[in-house]
């Protein structure tokens, strides 16, 4: 397997970084290709427990190289403190690399984005507030500043200069706030640049060159196929694109090195933040879910909206990701309930959709079209193979497997590494 890529095939949260763990010793490379620090990928190892927002997951895996790709955005202080809370429980991130044409977040990029959060009000994206949205804006604008610019203090301090002449108009003129100090901020990044520096690298390079010599290369996503920036529900997205094309563009790993596209799966539906999601549960079967999956944000600590699993958007995000496998996750929470309801269509306005409709309008209105599938009772949480799950939870993967369009290739029974059951 020697380029995998492994997406979020719902709105986040799947349990990636499980996936990705459980992958870790079998890979040289784990590579993070977009999103920042707004990601929150949680390892349970043991009894540790470990919550990644900007290092791959890999980090936990001592033969694996952990690399943040081209296409990440780079907040330098929480990078730091994260390598350095790992370090104090003992594990080293001497090996990361980090690409130099990977863009920075600044100062400006955090204050613009919870000011402008506050001023949306009620049609608010419901952001996690790490500039996610302005740094990536501003990349794309051609006013970004790159992991490389660390390493040269004169085009460091023109870059910083001339963005912060934009965007203090901006939150002193439009928002009413303080404006950010230029000489404050250069003095701040060029610290980060002394410790940064090792680890600054022409990655994609790295990465084509490993292939080559036959190492296996493993390619993170965060969030999910529904919060990407072309296939998810805009504006209800991240500024990213988290689907397995954006691992290509995010690592300059070419397409044609792609051999696996692993869709993380949950065995009921998520979201954190505004935006449609048919199958949400407001009543206190959603809160059932939410308490007895944990269902709280790893990154903001927020309610995250719990749901019914939704085949439609199984079925889109094996689409368009090439979903070659499913690791379908978190079957053990659906245990005790009677019945369990799963979304095949939506209705809107008395027309039936088997696909995503076409326009955001339409997916507002979507109302989910169910079928009931018989639960089952006992605890799974302990289970070491498949055929050691009740009828009800093996008839239970088998429909969701049908509905999805790809194979389930393992499923997730707990948190716990040893709680997997590998059907492929
Ligand atoms: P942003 O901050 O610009 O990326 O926010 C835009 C939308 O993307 C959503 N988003 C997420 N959704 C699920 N999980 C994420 N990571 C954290 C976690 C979330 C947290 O693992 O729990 O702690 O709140 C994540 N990151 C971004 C976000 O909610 C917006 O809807
Ligand atoms: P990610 O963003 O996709 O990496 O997922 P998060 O870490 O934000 O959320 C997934 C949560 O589910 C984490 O707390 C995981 O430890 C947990 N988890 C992952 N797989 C399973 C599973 O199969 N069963 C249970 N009960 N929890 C799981
Ligand atoms: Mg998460």
């Amino acid at each position: 397997m020697p380029a995998v890529v492994l997406v979020g095939a719902q709105w986040g949260d799947e349990g990636k970084g499980k996936a990705t763990d459980l992958l870790g010793d079998r890979v040289d490379y784990v590579v993070r290709y977009q999103g920042g620090n707004n990601a929150g990928h949680t390892v349970v190892i043991g009894d540790q427990k470990y919550a990644l927002h900007l290092l791959p997951t890999g980090v936990l895996s001592p033969n694996v190289v952990p690399v943040i790709g081209n296409g990440v955005v780079v907040d330098p202080g929480v990078l730091l403190s994260e390598i350095d809370g790992l370090s104090e429980r003992g594990v080293s991130s001497e090996r990361l690399l980090i690409s130099a044409d990977a863009h920075l977040i600044m100062p400006h990029h955090k204050a613009i984005d919870k000011v402008t959060e506050r001023f949306l009000g009620k049609a608010r994206i419901g952001t996690t507030g790490r500039g996610i949205g302005p740094a990536y804006g501003d990349k794309v604008y051609r006013m970004g500043v790159r992991v490389q610019d660390l390493l040269d203090p004169g085009i460091l301090r023109k870059k910083i200069e001339a963005a912060l002449q934009e965007k203090n108009q901006i939150l002193t003129k439009l928002y009413n706030r303080r404006a950010i100090e230029a000489d404050k901020v250069l003095e701040e990044y060029l610290g980060y640049a002394e410790r940064l520096k090792p680890h600054i690298a022409d990655t994609s390079l790295i990465l084509n060159r490993a292939l080559d010599d036959g190492k296996t290369v493993l390619l993170e996503g965060g969030q999910g196929t529904l919060l990407d920036i072309d296939h998810g529900t805009y504006p209800f997205v991240t500024s990213s694109s988290p689907t397995s094309g954006g691992a290509c563009a995010g690592s300059g790993i070419p397409p044609t090195r792609l051999t696996r596209v692993i869709g993380i799966l949950k065995a009921y539906t998520t979201r954190v933040g505004s935006g449609p999601f048919p199958t949400e549960l407001t009543d206190e079967m959603g809160e059932w879910l939410r308490t007895t999956g944990g269902e709280y944000g790893v990154t903001t600590g927020r309610n995250r909206r719990c749901g019914w699993f939704d085949a439609v958007i199984a079925r889109y995000a094996s689409r368009v990701n090439g979903v070659t496998d499913f690791f379908l996750t978190k079957l053990d929470v659906l245990s005790g309930l009677e019945r369990i309801p799963v979304c095949v269509a939506y209705e809107v306005d008395g027309v039936r959709h088997d696909e995503i409709p076409m326009t955001q309008t339409d997916f507002h209105h979507a109302k989910p079209v169910y079928e009931e599938f018989p639960g089952w009772q006992e605890d799974i949480s302990g289970a070491t193979s498949f055929d050691e799950l009740p009828p009800n939870a093996q008839a239970y993967v088998r429909t969701l497997e049908e509905m999805s369009g790809a194979r389930i290739s393992a499923i997730g029974v707990g948190p716990g590494r040893t709680q997997t059951l590998q059907l492929h």
